[in-house]
């Protein structure tokens, strides 16, 4: 029996388990009497670096102030159970192309690790075969060399930083450009940098909501991807005003400049929100709101779960997703089905029309048309796996049951040995491997099929040696005609990607 075969009988029976189970009842109701596949409104995706679950107030937070995300949420359909991957790139390789990111290759955030495996179909690509205009507004994080950027991967209009950050300079092909700082940064916009000014969200928001203007009198559907990187590390506070309110109420400093850089974000979202619904075209937008992992600062509120970012606890996977559609998906109304990040694309190719059977090897997500159509409707369970990658070079089997989980809508294991009942125990905190051995095996059986069948797709990137320079400063330096600096290029050698950390 082949392996994939071997593997789909396996999530076939867990599949048939988790329907034994008692995991919700199940509404009938119709939905709304209006089909949504192929609808083609504008979509707007919005996507923030490193926010949580807990981030804003209207999921609870005792301090943070965020009004316009709270609005948003008000006026959305919630998917609560949604999930994506523990870092940065991973979740984007995910959520670009309907599958786990390990099958694209990636399987860190830097070391030529990041890279989005060139023979991957993007979604921007699929949609443009529906007529749509792409544009990509913030951090793109799926490699820097030229063959890899947005403009060559299905954007038609491009304003990213390099790298996973402003100003990083990492072994290999990934970092930004020299010197790059969050106020007044260069961007490369597809052909050339420019030098903006400001701080880097509303950049990134501001040029977005330009462009849709221009897209939406053309009258010509567009899918947009507003990526900042903000609240993601360095912690750099956007403006006093901002911090002000967080100060002296027992944060520490990177929390106060955190909870600043999320408040900040707010008011750009805001004033996003307000151009679009100050156009006749509004009303055909979608407008989507996620973030891309857990917090990364410990010690704050997190809304009641285990973990931050990095971790396969929910804390570190399980985040908010705000889908707003006006007259056209119900607002103010949680969905609780168990989705994720790879579902996406196959839900996005439905809106715009697209026939896409010809991916049914690359798209493992399913639409959420269903969902959205109304959030009740029956949906079938299924098996999630995460896992944190960033295993040394040459050590992905010791990092086999590390940082890792498989889940349905009920059970999750973790680190291939800790058993949870999400229904009952949402913040993970007691262990039922004893109680349920059973269930624990085929998890068990199920992870470890899993794993023999992606881990090949991981090598090429593993081994792949970058270049001696960052593209980005290459072609900044390039640009500006500026002498290459060598300290940073003594930051840059490729090699160093390979040498284990002193001590293992
Ligand atoms: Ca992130």
């Amino acid at each position: 029996m082949s392996a994939r075969l071997k593997l789909s009988r396996t999530l076939a029976f867990l599949t048939l388990l988790a329907c034994l189970l008692p995991v919700r009842a199940t509404d009938l109701r119709p939905g709304p009497p209006q089909r949504l596949a192929g609808s083609r409104p504008n979509i707007v995706f919005i996507m923030s670096d490193d926010q949580g679950y807990g981030e804003m107030s209207c999921h609870g937070n005792p301090i943070l102030r965020t009004p316009h995300l709270d609005r948003l949420h008000s006026q959305s359909l919630r998917f609560t159970q949604y999930h994506v991957s523990p870092t940065c790139a991973p979740t984007r390789s995910a959520l670009l192309t309907g599958r786990h990111e390990f099958r694209n290759g990636v399987t860190h955030t830097i070391f030529e690790r990041e890279r989005l495996r060139l023979d991957a179909v993007t979604l921007p690509e699929v949609l443009r075969t529906a007529g749509y205009t792409t544009g990509i507004f913030g951090k793109w994080h799926l490699g820097d060399e030229d063959a890899y950027l947005p403009e060559k991967r299905g954007f038609d209009r491009v304003l990213i930083h390099g790298g996973g950050g402003i100003g990083q300079t990492f072994p290999g092909s990934c970092g930004d450009a020299p010197g790059n700082q969050y106020h007044n940064p260069a961007l490369w916009n597809g052909r050339a940098f420019e030098k903006t000014r400001g701080y880097c969200t509303d950049v990134f928001f501001d040029r977005a909501g330009d462009w849709m203007a221009e897209c939406g009198t053309q009258g010509k559907p567009f899918f947009a991807m507003v990526t900042p990187n903000a609240p993601h590390d360095p912690f750099v506070i956007p403006g006093e005003s901002w911090a002000a309110p967080y100060r002296g109420r027992g944060l520490s400093t990177n929390a106060v400049a955190y909870y600043s850089m999320i408040a900040h974000l707010d008011a750009a979202l805001g004033r996003l929100m307000a151009r679009i619904d100050g156009q006749p075209w509004g009303r055909d937008t979608l407008v989507i709101f996620q973030t891309d992992n857990g917090h990364s600062v410990d010690k704050i509120f997190n809304a009641g779960m285990r973990g931050v970012k990095g971790t396969p606890y929910e804390g570190g996977i399980r985040v908010p997703a705000f889908w707003r559609w006006p007259g056209r998906l119900p607002a103010g109304t949680d969905c609780a089905a168990l989705t994720a990040h790879i579902d996406l694309f196959p839900t996005l190719a439905t809106l715009a029309g697209v026939d896409f059977r010809h991916l049914h090897r690359q798209v493992e997500g399913r639409s959420l048309v269903p969902l959205l159509e109304n959030p009740q409707a029956p949906w079938a369970d299924r098996l999630l796996v995460t896992h944190f990658g960033r295993w040394e070079y040459g050590e992905s089997a010791a990092a086999q049951y590390r940082l890792c989980a498989i889940r349905n809508s009920r059970f999750k294991l973790v680190n291939h040995r800790e058993l949870y009942d999400l229904q009952t125990d949402p913040g993970e905190s007691q262990d039922l491997s004893a109680r349920h051995p059973d269930i624990v095996n085929q998890l068990q059986k199920a992870y470890d099929a899993w794993w023999t069948e992606v881990l090949p797709e991981t090598e090429a990137n593993d081994q792949a040696l970058g270049s001696y320079l960052n593209p980005f400063k290459q072609r900044y330096w390039d640009q500006f005609n500026l002498p290459r600096d060598p300290e940073l290029m003594s930051r840059m050698d490729p090699v160093m990607k390979f040498v284990r950390p002193r001590g293992r």
